[in-house]
């Protein structure tokens, strides 16, 4: 007999109470932190879906990884296990750790990225994006056609339009791209999987221009279950093989492992160049540590190590698909409009189309995770204009981003089915209320990276 439930391949040892609050409640937290929801406490918030980053339950084994770390300054026989893990996962020489994957993006980048200079992407996220513009870089998306179509379903919306990269290469020349980078899965562009064929195309095409080609590698266990899932040839190869043909197309990868290294802290980057690598130890020990600890402790090398066996586990990444894919489903057939199919990690729900009466300039994403909050203390991203809106070079406008998203980020390990339950009934609750919800006008921001700690009001 095969059961149709998928459970949780883990029993729960440990557990973290959760405050309940009153809507009177929570419309007092949301002034208080101007209405964006990176300033509410975490005490406040009921169910937190704002990110699957650094929010991993660890496993019994990582807890007992963490006593074992060793803590010595040099040579570290955490970072040998560490070292010894991600080069068999990913095959890359040289593995330099780092405390999460903006410090690998900024020692990249402070290396590979002049004023002037161009680096693709199939969707910048927000991080890499600002780390690029604050060397004087342009950071430009390329997704394939089929990623602007919200409600269709396709396999593989995250890939990059190989053509597209092309024509960029042959117009601007490949001595002013210094690399190009790949993002598994999409997270900016609806956690949407990228192919092994369009790896593969976009890894020979950089190769016959002799461009570097990287992959940020943030969630390369869910891209390559999908793979296996969902590409002919790739049914009978393991997570693990499949992961290590992916960076076979490479010449290094940044990686946060605060998401698929089921870790809380920790990050690396990775590369085959022996002249590179050098420098990029030289830029680690000069702000994040010793190459063999980079700015973390041994013991959270100890944690990223196994964390990176766990994830490769294909009972727990059918549970974390089918997880993630039950909320997108349940939500999607009362007509909520999600980014389709679901992600690997989150649900993206369109908010443009949700809430049409809300230009993108009064932010609807914003409008729509300010609702969630109210309405069931439930905490969530918003992916849109917000986040990634461009200024005009010659009059300074603002221009609103490609799309309106906003982002259910399911933690790793974290929550039950009842906690999904209670998601899809506070989300179908906000949907049923959708033309009363009203727009929003930033009031304080930064000039990088402005979601993070911006203001907003609400517009009458
Ligand atoms: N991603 C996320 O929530 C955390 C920061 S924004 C709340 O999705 C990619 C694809 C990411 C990413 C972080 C980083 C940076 C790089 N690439 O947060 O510095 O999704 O470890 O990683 C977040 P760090």
């Amino acid at each position: 007999m095969v059961y149709r439930t998928i459970i949780e391949p883990f029993r729960i040892k440990s557990v973290e109470p959760i405050r309940l609050t009153t809507p009177e409640e929570r419309e007092q937290i949301l002034q208080r932190a101007h209405y964006n929801l990176f300033l509410v406490p975490a005490d406040d918030v009921m169910i937190d879906l704002l990110t699957d980053s650094g929010t991993s339950a660890m496993s019994a084994e990582q807890w007992a990884g963490i006593m074992r770390g060793d803590e010595s300054y040099a040579g570290s026989r955490s970072f040998t296990l560490f070292e010894q893990t991600v080069r068999e996962i990913f095959g890359f020489k040289h593995v330099i750790p780092v405390h999460q994957g903006r410090a690998a993006e900024r020692i990249l980048f402070a290396l590979l990225c002049k004023p002037g200079c161009i680096i693709p992407n199939n969707t910048h996220f927000d991080t890499t994006r600002a780390n690029i513009e604050y060397r004087g870089g342009q950071a430009v998306d390329l997704p394939c056609a089929e990623s602007r179509q919200t409600t269709t379903p396709h396999p593989f919306k995250g890939n990059m339009d190989v053509g597209a990269l092309e024509r960029l290469i042959e117009e601007v020349g490949a001595e002013r791209i210094p690399l190009v980078m790949m993002t598994v899965t999409n997270n900016s562009g609806g956690g949407q999987p990228v192919s092994m064929a369009n790896i593969r195309a976009v890894s020979a095409v950089c190769r016959r221009h002799g461009v570097p080609f990287y992959i940020d590698a943030c969630r390369f266990a869910e891209n390559a279950y999908f793979i296996q899932r969902r590409e002919a040839g790739y049914a009978n190869q393991s997570v693990r093989e499949i992961a290590r043909e992916m960076f076979s197309y490479a010449d290094g990868c940044t990686m946060s492992a605060k998401k698929d290294g089921l870790a809380n802290i920790g990050g690396f980057l990775c590369t085959n160049d022996d002249a590179l690598a050098q420098m990029e130890k030289e830029l680690l020990i000069l702000t994040e540590g010793f190459p063999t600890y980079g700015g973390l402790a041994g013991r959270d090398l100890e944690a990223m190590a196994i964390g990176l066996q766990e994830v490769l586990d294909e009972h727990y990444l059918e549970y974390r698909l089918a997880s993630v894919r039950y909320l997108g489903e349940h939500i999607a057939r009362e007509g909520v409009p999600i980014v389709q199919p679901p992600g690997g990690h989150a649900v993206y729900i369109d908010a443009g189309l949700m809430l049409p009466h809300i230009p993108p300039l009064h932010y609807p994403g914003q409008s729509l995770v300010v609702a969630l909050y109210r309405e069931g203390g439930i905490r969530s991203c918003e992916i849109g204009s917000v986040m990634f809106a461009r200024h005009d070079p010659d009059t300074g406008a603002e221009l609103p981003a490609l799309r309106e998203l906003v982002r259910l980020a399911i933690p790793r390990r974290v929550y039950t089915q009842s906690h999904i339950d209670y998601v899809v009934e506070v989300i179908l609750e906000v949907y049923r209320q959708r033309e009363q919800l009203r727009g929003y006008r930033i009031t304080w921001q930064t000039p990088f990276l402005r979601h993070f700690s911006c203001h907003f009001e609400p517009l009458s």
